[in-house]
């Protein structure tokens, strides 16, 4: 099938940041190989927007936040399971920073995420108590967008987090799978999809965006 972008549509590119790409502190494996994808994406669509993981020194998701814990490891905490990350992208820090070789220069507008202390924050609309919003839903109301097509790293964790919120928000929620790259993390991968299945996103490529 495929899809022509239309004005109520959105691409919605998530969290593209140095720590995310080889070489960062949380490096997704060939994160890099979705940049000139996203490009071409870029120039199909009018309306673009990024979020931004954004996370203050010390932020609870730092297994560095836990004495004898280790990246990777899951504790409890009060709002639910948490995976404990290595410390990445850090607010100001050049690992925070979108990559250079990103050209999306007509994005209308990034949304930052992640920058309570002590909640989490994978998608683009809720937090991970599931309570606080980031104000993203009511934006793209207003702004009258009806389709999202998604993508960016990392598969599993902020798109997997992003789409279910953006489907359950009653939007035509579609992610772009092979622009996209995964941490896969305990079986996260496999239970991404079956989540977003649930959910109502569906799974395109690239190639049918003509
Ligand atoms: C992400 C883990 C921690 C992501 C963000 O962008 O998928 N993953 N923070
Ligand atoms: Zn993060």
């Amino acid at each position: 099938m495929a899809f022509t972008p239309r004005s109520d549509d959105l691409l919605l590119v998530v969290d593209l940041q140095y720590d995310f790409l080889p070489g960062g502190n949380l490096a997704v494996t060939n994160g890099d190989e979705i940049i000139i994808p996203i490009n071409r994406l870029g120039r199909q669509f009018k309306h673009v927007i990024m979020t931004q993981d954004w996370h203050p020194d010390g932020h609870i998701s730092f297994a560095s936040s836990h004495p004898g814990t280790r990246p990777f490891e899951v504790i409890e905490l009060p709002y639910g399971p948490q995976v404990l990350w290595p410390d990445h992208c850090v607010q100001g820090t050049h690992g925070a920073e979108f990559s250079s070789e990103i050209e999306l220069p007509h994005a209308e507008m990034v949304i930052r995420k992640g920058y309570h202390d002590v909640v989490d924050s994978y998608s683009g609309f809720r937090e991970a108590d599931r309570k606080t919003r980031t104000g993203l839903e009511g934006y793209l109301r207003e702004r009258g967008f009806k389709r999202l097509f998604i993508a960016g790293l990392a598969t599993d964790f902020c798109v997997n987090w992003t789409a279910v919120d953006a489907a359950s928000a009653g939007f035509d929620t579609y992610v772009i799978e092979d622009a996209c790259r995964a941490i896969d993390t305990g079986g996260s991968l496999a239970q991404a999809w079956a989540d977003m299945n649930a959910a109502g996103v569906k799974r395109i490529a690239a190639g049918e965006i003509a």
